[in-house]
């Protein structure tokens, strides 16, 4: 995935109007977007559509899959049916959940990302200790693409070891989770940004400053 100066805007506000206006305001420097239950639950699956007609972007659904292998699949089916470039799936659940969303992105010719560990305080008490096997599984599997926590630098490196140089890792938790963008650069291909950004003042300025302190 082509991502634009390495950052994707999780666009978690609750209408559209918000959405457009924030999309249309950083457009010049963001061409990802990660919309999930925020957005989705507020306004419906054809926010994926809206967003897609009135830019050029691509879309990453994140719904952290996470049910049996029947039910992943649907929801990996109603997810790109909806237009959805990639969806986040939580790696968990075992590998057979796992593959049910990866065999629903073959068919419709699209991609999964696996979610390794989470970059909340509350990711340390049950999903950190199995964030390596997670990340093992993914591999085995033949997935490319991976998100790995911002907050914790030393847990994103282990899952960078793990999974390569050649797979794909997208890390939240830059700026209202205390991740610093350029450090995550480090271990990551690209950051995911939600509040920085979605409630700024100027989310513009907001992306150009993250844009400058990567490169600076
Ligand atoms: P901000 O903290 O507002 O920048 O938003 C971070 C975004 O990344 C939100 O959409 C979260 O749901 C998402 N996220 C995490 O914060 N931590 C994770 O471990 C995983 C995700 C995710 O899968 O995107």
């Amino acid at each position: 995935m082509e991502i634009k100066n390495n950052i994707i805007l999780a666009l978690d506000v609750l209408n559209m109007e918000e959405a457009l206006e924030i999309v249309e305001n950083v457009s010049d420097y963001i061409n990802t977007i990660k919309i999930g239950y925020p957005l989705v639950l507020s306004e419906g699956l054809k926010s994926i559509s809206k967003l897609e007609e009135n830019f050029n972007c691509k879309i990453i659904a994140d719904f952290k899959v996470a049910d049996i292998p029947e039910t992943n699949e649907k929801i990996a089916n109603l997810t790109f049916e909806a237009g959805a470039d990639a969806i986040i799936v939580h790696g968990f659940v075992g590998e057979d959940s796992v593959q049910a969303c990866m065999n629903s992105a073959e068919d419709y010719n699209r991609e999964i990302f696996l979610l390794t560990e989470m970059s909340h305080p509350g990711a340390s008490m049950f999903i950190q200790k199995d964030a390596e096997d997670i990340a093992e599984m993914g591999i085995r599997m033949g997935i490319t693409n991976y998100v790995g926590p911002s907050t914790k630098l030393d847990r994103l490196r282990k899952i960078r070891k793990i999974v390569g140089d050649d797979s794909f890792i997208i890390s939240p938790g830059v700026g209202a989770q205390g991740g610093d963008p350029k450090e995550t650069l480090n271990f990551a291909d690209a950051l995911i940004v939600g509040r920085s950004i979605y409630l700024s003042k100027d989310p513009e300025k907001a992306v150009k400053d993250i844009i400058e302190s990567i490169e600076s």
